[in-house]
């Protein structure tokens, strides 16, 4: 199936019913590092078709949402849902564009954010979208609109819709629920090899939606680094150049140990189709676990496009 239809699927009040009928149910709809069978169903979606010796692209040890693959790239820890231990779940920090420990507050709203993770699979890797929601209370939003897009070039920007990708591998869809937070929807979609997206990078993936009648935009920034594809991830200083293949700076002898690249950038020119940025400061700085490429202060003087602004990347 495509995007389209699951589009369709999402904003259909009998899906909303079904997801509303679990929720007020009160089972517990996401289970432990896996997919809830019942929704992948009732959304009519592919669950992936993985051997036994495959290791699963989306397993979510610590249960928040979050595959592991993926809260490599958001910063977070995959074995514990409060990274920062501040009271809310790492999903809620994450689909609200804020990093761990982060001092911002963000309104109590809905809120829509998209990330790219990728898993090695022999000398290449899977490229997976993740599309997170957060809906106040007990409801899942109506979406009348929801576009993925992948944009990319500088000089002229192209700008692509990738529904059609969206489907034609597994996708995830999973669910829960607090009464402190409202609804958490992620899904999480195989839309690419990394091989196929690297002759388009740096680009944007994200994702145009309309939901409840208010526009959302969201995406990552994706870029080739030190042979490897990196992703700009917001935090409270900066940006942090990220690898998107999990845990993979750990045994490459480029990056140092216990630091990422964090870098500042400011818009220097904007147009209808978005805003092109560029880095005016680039530097390693303490983070445990995470590594720092040697090329990050070369970083200095890159520049960026985000469609739509820097908004795409931090959510406003
Ligand atoms: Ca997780
Ligand atoms: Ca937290």
């Amino acid at each position: 199936m495509n995007l389209r239809s699951l589009t369709a699927l999402l904003a259909s009040a009998s899906i909303a019913g079904v997801v509303g009928n679990v929720l007020t149910q009160g089972s517990p709809v996401g289970t432990k590092g896996g997919r809830d069978a019942s929704l992948v169903r009732a959304f009519g979606l592919v669950p992936d078709q993985l051997r036994a010796d495959d290791p699963d692209p989306l397993v979510d040890s610590d249960g928040d949402l979050l595959p592991d693959q993926l809260e490599w790239v958001t910063l977070t820890d995959p074995r514990v849902s409060d990274t920062d231990q501040n009271g809310k779940d790492d999903f809620l920090q994450t689909v609200q564009h804020l990093s761990p420990g982060s001092t911002k507050n963000r309104p109590d709203q809905d809120e829509v954010r998209v990330l790219v993770s990728s898993v090695k699979v022999g000398n290449d890797a899977d490229v997976y979208v993740h599309m997170l929601f957060r809906f106040l209370g007990n409801r899942v939003g109506n979406v009348q609109q929801m576009t993925p897009f992948i944009t990319f070039g500088t000089a002229q920007p192209i700008n692509v819709p990738i529904m059609e990708l969206i489907g034609s591998g597994p996708v995830a869809v999973r669910t829960s629920y607090s009464q402190a937070h409202g609804t958490f929807i992620a899904i999480s979609a195989r839309i690419s090899r990394a091989s196929d997206l690297a002759p388009l990078l740096p680009a944007t993936i994200g994702a145009e939606a309309i939901i409840d009648g208010k526009d959302y935009t969201s995406g990552t920034y994706l870029a080739q680094t030190d042979g490897l594809q990196v992703a700009l991830v917001p935090i409270d200083a900066g940006f942090v150049a990220q690898p998107i293949v999990g845990g993979d700076g750990q045994n490459n002898p480029f990056w140092n140990a216990n630091s990422v690249c964090v870098m500042k950038m400011t818009v220097v020119g904007s147009g209808l189709s978005g805003m092109l940025c560029e880095v005016d400061s680039a530097q390693c700085e303490v983070a445990n676990g995470l590594r720092c490429a040697p090329s990050c202060r070369s970083s200095i003087g890159r520049l960026v496009f985000v469609p739509d602004g820097l908004s795409t990347l931090t959510g406003g």
